[in-house]
């Protein structure tokens, strides 16, 4: 980590074998970016964790975790009118929530220029759903540029942020899952450290800054124009780039990972397409398009998820009146997941069977190696407070999940969650399904990072329109799904101690009137609780606390070289009933064909509560 800091605050030229997550922090060093915000979200957290590696007092811009994308998003804009170069970054479905602002960004006069960084995540490897947010770029009239891998990443951002400063608008730099987790060796520039220059530049005269109706209409128009003019930069623009194969009868238009799964393929095929391929996703490159499109007689339009430049290009091709047959996304298959090489081999040999084989099937995998489920750690709060809420809630409730660790409670055992939609809906749906519900309870779920990033209007609605709904507040301390970021509750922030805002006062001062605190390891009590709770006819709230057992045992075995105290099972007093296995489903507990159950002594965090879970106290910890 250490060694990271120093690298990404080198002065001299040099090459590194780096992520694009990292070569994204360098690109921002040198070009002197003064703001940086984020809300987690994979695939974008290492860019945190590349800034978290340079000393605070060593970084050449501020950062910090916002309570949501929207406010990040907010922070960065009101830094960019203040005269400093600011970026934000988070996931895919973060520019969901981001978006009110957003939409606004590119209406307005960024005299420092604001550089938005989406990680994209095809394939919804760790996203409720697979979203293409090249469509964002064309409805917010935003330029938007497109990396393939890390070494254009750094290149990529430090573009964006020049035409973001030049044209005072903000430039959308999208990443993809691939592109973010690659490493390849990446050959940095010389950085020179700039005079901080502190100086407020925010002046009304650069605005309006309040887009009142005739006033969005003229902004909307001049940010029209302004992307007509950059649709000239991206004609000229180096970040085009054109592979002559000498075929004019095929050619491929492509972007992004596509691209480079494209020369994989490549590599073992006798003929070749020529290739034009972008760097600029919104505006176009439209007279290079054209011109290449015009130069063959068919070209293929490679892209992941949606048909978004397919779309554009044969536009453009009428417009011009070109006869070039253009091929777009062909079946269903084409339009969903990541394109990895198999991915491109399958669809060039749907396009053009004659020049690209169809794939042999993929090999049966081996019957030894079995699926593996996701599943809550060993020790984690949340197991305890779902094995113990499912003994008290009847199989006719409803219960609503959330975006978190907690999620995994709708898995068996528990089955705890039946909906889920986005982080801190929750509240919101648990409040439309006890409507006209008269004989089911609803209990919803809640993680202690969503509740402050978008629970609260939820809960403040049920208290409000008097939803007789329980909520559980699942509170670890943590942000723990996205790799343990602080939150407001924690009394830490990413720079360094800060006041903490207590769940429960908060809840307070929202009116909630029925308001029950106990630890997840302590079942039987939190199972009262939990009774109670739902018993009420008002609005209720149960905060199920425990801290998140991995960060924990982490910190613990980094202070203090932690010994777990493992417990162990009294083979003699065991009846084999498994409750251990099969209700509290804790990964330590291993059931044997004889019946017999022993512990994993590679995951056993010595916790302990399991302990409670066994009927016959077969389950023993050390003393
Ligand atoms: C809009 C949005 N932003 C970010 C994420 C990524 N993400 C998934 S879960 C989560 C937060 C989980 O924290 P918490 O609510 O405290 O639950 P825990 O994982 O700690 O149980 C985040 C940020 C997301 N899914 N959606």
């Amino acid at each position: 980590m250490k060694h990271m800091g120093t690298m990404l605050m080198r002065k001299g030229p040099f090459e590194e074998i780096v992520m694009g997550n990292t070569a994204l922090v360098r690109a921002m060093v040198e070009v002197g970016t003064r703001v940086v915000t984020s809300y987690p979200g994979s695939p974008t957290p290492e860019i945190a964790t590349a800034i978290q590696s340079i000393p605070q007092e060593d970084r050449s811009f501020y950062f910090e975790f916002s309570i949501n994308e929207k406010v990040a998003t907010e922070v960065a804009f009101g830094a960019a009118i203040n005269g400093y170069l600011s970026t934000v970054f988070f996931k895919s479905v973060g520019l969901n929530v981001a978006s009110d602002t957003f939409v606004q960004l590119s209406l307005m006069n960024i005299i420092g220029g604001m550089v938005v960084v989406l990680g994209d995540d095809p394939g919804a490897n760790s996203s409720q759903n697979e979203q293409d947010n090249r469509h964002f770029a064309h409805m917010s009239y935003t330029p938007m540029l497109e990396p393939s891998n890390p070494t254009e990443v750094y290149a990529f951002y430090k573009e964006a942020a020049r035409l973001s400063r030049e044209y005072r608008m903000p430039v959308i730099l999208r990443l993809t899952t691939h592109v973010c987790h690659a490493k390849e060796k990446v050959a940095f520039s010389v950085f020179t450290p700039m005079p901080q220059d502190d100086t407020s530049r925010f002046d009304v005269a650069n605005g309006p800054y309040i887009p009142l109706t005739t006033e969005a209409l003229i902004k909307k128009r001049k940010a029209i124009r302004k992307l007509a003019e950059i649709e000239t930069v991206a004609d000229d623009s180096a970040l085009n780039l054109l592979i002559d194969n000498q075929n004019r009868n095929r050619g491929i238009v492509t972007m992004g990972l596509p691209y480079l799964s494209l020369m994989d393929v490549l590599e073992k095929a006798s003929r070749k397409p020529d290739i034009l391929k972008i760097g600029f996703v919104h505006p176009i490159p439209r007279k290079r398009i054209e011109a290449f499109v015009r130069s063959h007689d068919e070209v293929k339009i490679l892209e992941e998820l949606d048909n978004v430049l397919e779309k554009d290009i044969k536009s453009l091709a009428y417009d011009a009146g070109l006869k070039t047959r253009i091929l777009g996304k062909g079946d269903l298959g084409a339009w969903i997941g990541e394109y990895t090489s198999d991915k491109v081999q399958d669809v060039l040999a749907d396009t053009w069977p004659d020049m690209f084989p169809v794939r042999n099937p993929e090999p049966e995998l081996p019957e030894m190696v079995l699926g593996r489920p996701p599943q809550m750690c060993p020790g984690c709060g949340h197991r305890s407070a779902f094995h113990a809420i499912k003994k008290v809630l009847s199989s006719q409730d409803i219960t609503v999940a959330d975006i978190g660790c907690h999620t995994l409670g709708y898995l068996p055992p528990y089955e705890m969650g039946q909906v889920m939609m986005c982080m801190g809906a929750s509240p919101g749906i648990g409040s439309g399904l006890s409507l006209f519900n008269h004989s089911r309870k609803v209990v919803v779920f809640l993680g202690d990072s969503t509740f402050f990033h978008a629970g609260l209007p939820g809960i403040l609605n049920a208290v409000f329109n008097q939803h007789p709904i329980t909520l559980i507040l699942m509170e670890n301390g943590t942000t723990a799904m996205t790799g343990h970021q602080d939150h407001a509750a924690v009394g830490q922030n990413f720079n360094g101690p800060t006041n903490k805002v207590p769940v429960r006062q908060v809840l307070e001062g929202l009116g909630v009137k029925h308001i029950y605190e106990v630890d997840t390891y302590q079942q039987s009590k939190l199972a009262e609780r939990v009774k109670t709770a739902v018993s009420n006819s008002e609005f209720s709230v149960v905060i199920a606390r425990h801290p998140c057992m991995l960060k924990f045992t982490r910190n613990a075995r980094r202070k203090s070289g932690y010994q777990a105290k493992q417990v162990h099972i009294d083979q003699e007093l065991c009846n084999q009933v498994h409750v251990c296995v099969a209700s509290f489903g804790c990964p330590t507990f291993t059931r044997h064909k004889d019946g017999t159950v022993t512990i994993n002594r590679d995951l056993c965090i010595g916790d302990g509560s399991c302990l409670q879970t066994c009927p016959s106290q077969a389950i023993q910890k050390p003393k």
